[in-house]
């Protein structure tokens, strides 16, 4: 791909917008960048180019500006029926994302990990043994720093660990893992992608290019597992949380074990891991075969596991106050996540669900709600659509914003109760990001820590 002279549109200035933007300049692009929102909203990003050399077409996307263009940039938060995308289809302009055009100038091992759930918590951990166990490690992508800020950048690197996403890999062609990692596929973000068998094809895009040498880790307990089995050319090796394999990790008696080709039985302990869950079990087996695959000790995969914490807003514990427990799950931005995080308690729950609807399918919730929801406050934008799904089943609150949310749910709660935030929506109505939301939550449930039921009544 020769970038010297080329003529290059990137949509979208986000992060990855103005990533790409410096990239690009730096090796003689011509740059015209395009966002549909006005430059009045887009103060700090355009201070974050600085002097850089582009063209900015801000708060329109009109046809005109695909003409002399050789390639486009979509931001990942561009959807394929963008109509500039769509133009450029007609066109046979090539679309490139980001991951992509960084990997064609990267020489380093790609370790890429992604799954509609878990793949933050899993890149970081994997990223955190490999380097207890000596290797230098960049970790990023959709994680928050893009691929191509280290295609870009003097660092070095052993091995390269890299969340990404359906959205990246949708538009990927040459992109290729040494290692790639499929956590989980499950219902989400059905308002980008048109359905769901699309959304999951751009996630099994990750092993398009890899080959015998390669390794693929795969979810055993996944019902798509077989038949993605069968088009992966990477040596596969399988993880489950629910029965014991011949081959790959599983957990028995309490423990992970591992047993590979050759017959090795290796134990990790889990009741010395911080992280809680099935499904933070699961990160954990991917996370290990991945280390042990890249020869990781296991004495060092033991240790960095013992002294890994959670990250904020996956279910995050905030605090307690009168015996309730109060966790923040904000990254819970899909039904998949908030299964996920139900089963983790066996203690009643006051359940906070709600947000922008992403077009998830929330009646799959009905059974937990029935057998481990106390009381479900239903909030947002999205309540009365979800209230028609399953409100009514258990008791059931709709309230407009999370703030009075919070405090319903601590006004309900009793000895031994969890309020958890686990919204299984984008937080968009309300925030700008789940991250600012899962503040807002922590902000208030430390008001009510520290001045109890009668301070805020
Ligand atoms: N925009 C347009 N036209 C459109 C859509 C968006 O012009 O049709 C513009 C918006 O006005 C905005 C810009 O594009 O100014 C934003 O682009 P973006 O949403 O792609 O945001 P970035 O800041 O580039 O962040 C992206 C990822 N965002 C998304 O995938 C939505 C970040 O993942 C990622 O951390 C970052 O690149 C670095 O790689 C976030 C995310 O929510 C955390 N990811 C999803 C998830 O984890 O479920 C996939």
């Amino acid at each position: 791909m020769v970038l010297d002279g080329s003529r290059v549109l990137i949509i979208g200035l986000g992060k990855t917008g103005i990533a790409t933007a410096r990239f690009l300049a730096g090796k003689g692009s011509h740059v015209l960048i395009t966002d549909e929102k006005p430059a009045s909203e887009l103060e700090s990003a355009i201070h974050a180019l600085g002097d850089l050399a582009v063209d900015l077409e801000l708060g329109k996307q009109a046809p005109h500006i695909l003409s002399a263009v050789d390639f486009i940039v979509p931001s990942p938060g561009v959807p394929p029926f963008n109509y500039l995308l769509t133009e450029a289809r007609t066109k046979e302009i090539p679309i490139v994302s980001e991951i992509e055009l960084a990997y064609r100038y990267l020489q380093k091992p790609i370790i890429a990990i992604t799954g509609t759930n878990g793949k933050t918590t899993t890149t970081r951990l994997i990223g955190e043994i490999l380097t207890h166990g000596g290797k230098k490690i960049f970790v990023g992508g959709n994680i928050g720093n893009p691929l191509i800020e280290f295609a870009d950048s003097s660092q070095d690197a052993d091995l390269l660990v890299v969340e990404v996403s359906s959205f990246q890999l949708q538009w990927i062609n040459l992109f290729h893992p040494r290692i790639s990692v499929l956590l989980n596929i499950t219902h989400d973000h059905l308002d980008y992608h048109m359905s769901f068998e699309e959304y999951r094809s751009a996630k099994e895009r990750i092993f398009a290019n890899q080959i015998v040498d390669d390794c693929a880790v795969l979810n055993a307990d996944d019902p798509s597992t077989g038949s993605l089995s069968e088009k992966i050319r990477a040596d596969i090796m399988y993880f489950s949380s629910s029965r014991i394999l011949n081959e790959g990790i599983f957990i028995d008696n309490d423990s992970v074990h591992w047993r590979d080709r050759q017959g090795r039985d290796e134990k990790y302990p889990v009741d010395t891991v911080q992280l809680q869950g099935k499904h933070n079990l699961e990160n954990i087996m991917a996370s290990i075969l991945v280390a042990r695959h890249c020869g990781c000790p296991p004495d060092a995969v033991r240790e960095a596991l013992e002294a890994f914490v959670g990250l904020p807003h996956r279910m995050e514990f905030v605090g307690e106050r009168n015996g309730v427990q109060f966790y923040n799950d904000s990254k819970g931005t899909n039904v998949g996540a908030v299964i996920r995080a139900l089963e983790t308690f066996s203690r009643p729950v006051i359940l906070l669900l709600g947000g922008r609807d992403k077009g998830g399918d929330f009646t799959i919730l009905s059974d937990l709600l029935r057998e481990r929801v106390k009381e479900l406050i239903l909030f947002g934008e999205a309540r009365k659509e979800i209230y028609d799904h399953v409100g009514g089943i258990i008791k059931t609150h709709t309230v407009e914003g999370l703030e009075a949310s919070t405090f319903m749910a601590w006004k309900l709660s009793s000895d031994g109760d969890v309020v958890l935030l686990s919204p299984g929506c984008a937080s968009f109505d309300e925030f700008t990001s789940y991250a600012e939301r899962g503040d807002y939550f922590k902000k208030w449930v430390k008001r009510i820590i520290d001045r109890g039921k009668e301070g805020i009544e």
